[in-house]
């Protein structure tokens, strides 16, 4: 069996994988399976040029790590990935930085990570790349004469052309992604997106799932991320989890909750889910005292001003809300920036009556996918998901509504409020199978499968 690398921004942990949730678990007992390679950022700044490769082994898994120099972490991390490629595939034009230098460094720090994983590779290795951070690592790895099967898989969501099109040199990291020979996406929609660019921009051949360009034909398929389906459900009925619910329905007292779960980042449309909850208290006095809605929201990437101006900007609005609308035995908003074990997130899912994800744009969300699956079926809570997360392709059965129509979304969240037990259990027995059939173990052997169908016919 072939060994597999997988190659990704943040690396490990093995042993707390569990903890960290259905990625790490899934890539962890990949590699565990075939004493596989992780390699990637060490999440240390240093500009310290010797020696920067730590290798360790975890079980059957060697971990490989390389630190990033200030100016890698300034212009490559928080620059071009953070400030340039994230805004832009999210479609936020306007907090996109066009910053040159940016660009520059992100090629330089692709081709140092190339360069430090060359000499650890073997002939027969499956090499797959993951995320926005590592779109030119294949091809500084061909560069270097690597002609292993290199896949790569992208996170978040591929943009339509003329958004595409507004990033200077965009053909220079197409041309980059044709020295793969997996391209993987979340939905059919983003695969396309990509196809459109290749036959439009660049002249070249779409058909199925290929795309020919540059001289190079590559698969280009859909791979939508699941969770670890079963685990989850296992998961809320867990001794921690069964705690975290009944504390949370006590302190309820026969109140419905709101719940919501993000990463603090405004591709996740927190300034509109409050303003829709605004909306639905205005609009629906009968509700009041009755409901409450909580947003566990942690902190991420604190040194990119744009998360800083959204921190601020929902400290505001809940400050606004509870003022407006408080009593002395209610509080309408809990936000939290603080995070849960993964065994209390289940707990806080189960105890909620609805499920609140509504991303202004999102490769996948996998939130929504662990709300549903951490319901109880007798009895589950409503999701009420954004048509632009990629996960509303897959969970047709949730309340589907346009984030930025704060008017709608308050409304289909008081809809939810009322909708019978049977068709709240209709909705969830439909969704679950979908969940069962499409979890994270089967989105990684299909990926492998894929690259190794190449290894095997480039063999015959
Ligand atoms: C990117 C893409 C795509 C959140 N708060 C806590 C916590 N979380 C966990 C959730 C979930 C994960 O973080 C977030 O995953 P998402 O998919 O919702 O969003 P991104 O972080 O933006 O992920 C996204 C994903 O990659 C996978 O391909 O779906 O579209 O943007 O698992 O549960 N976990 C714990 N405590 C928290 O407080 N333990």
């Amino acid at each position: 069996m072939s060994r597999l690398v997988v190659v990704s921004n943040r690396v490990g942990p093995v042993k707390d994988a569990a903890r960290a949730g259905g990625l790490a678990v899934a890539l962890v007992e990949a590699l565990t399976a075939c004493g596989g390679l992780w390699y990637g950022w060490s999440g240390e700044i240093s500009n310290d040029s010797d020696g920067r490769l730590r290798m360790t082994q975890d079980g059957d898994v060697t971990l490989a790590t390389v630190d990033l120099s200030e100016q890698g972490y300034d212009q490559y991390y928080n620059g071009f990935a953070n400030r340039t490629l994230w805004p832009l595939f999210h479609y936020r034009l306007d907090l996109t930085s066009y910053d040159r230098r940016y660009y520059e460094t992100y090629q330089q720090v692709n081709a140092q990570f190339a360069e430090g994983l060359v000499p650890l590779l073997q002939p027969n290795d499956l090499i797959w790349v993951h995320d926005y951070h590592f779109l030119a690592f294949g091809e500084e790895l061909r560069r270097m004469k690597c002609d292993q099967s290199i896949g790569f898989f992208l996170h978040i969501p591929f943009p339509a052309r003329e958004v595409f099109i507004t990033l200077p040199r965009h053909d220079k990291l197409v041309e980059a992604l044709f020295a793969y020979d997996v391209l993987g996406f979340q939905t059919d929609r983003d695969r396309r997106m990509f196809q459109d660019y290749v036959s439009r921009e660049l002249g070249g051949e779409v058909w199925e799932n290929k795309a020919r360009a540059f001289g190079r034909t590559i698969e280009v398929r859909t791979f939508p991320i699941g969770i670890d389906t079963r685990h989850f459900v296992g998961a809320s009925e867990s001794p921690e989890a069964v705690n975290q619910y009944t504390s949370m329905r006590e302190m309820l007292k026969g109140r419905h909750q709101i719940i919501g779960v993000d990463r603090l980042d405004y591709t996740k449309g927190l300034p509109e889910r409050f303003e829709a909850f605004e909306r639905l208290l205005e609009d629906y006095t009968d509700i009041h005292r009755k409901v409450s809605f909580m947003q566990v929201a942690p902190v991420s990437r604190t040194e990119v001003e744009e998360y800083v101006d959204i921190r601020q900007k929902l400290e505001g609005a809940s400050g606004r809300i509870n003022g407006r609308f408080a009593e002395f035995d209610w509080t309408p908003l809990r936000y939290l920036n603080r995070s849960f074990s993964r065994h209390q997130l289940a707990g806080l899912y189960r105890a909620s009556r609805i499920g609140l994800v509504t991303p202004l744009r999102d490769g996948m969300n996998l939130v929504a996918k662990e709300y549903v699956a951490a319901q109880d079926p007798e009895d589950p809570g409503v999701l009420v998901l954004s048509r632009f997360a990629g996960a509303a392709s897959q969970l047709r059965s949730a309340l589907i509504v346009n984030p930025y129509d704060v008017k709608g979304v308050a409304d289909a969240v008081y809809d939810a409020l009322h909708m019978t037990q049977q068709e709240r259990r209709d909705r969830h027995q439909t969704m679950m199978p979908d969940l069962l059939a499409h979890d994270v173990n089967i989105w990684r052997d299909n990926f492998i499968d894929a690259m190794r169908s190449i290894e095997r016919r480039e063999a015959a």
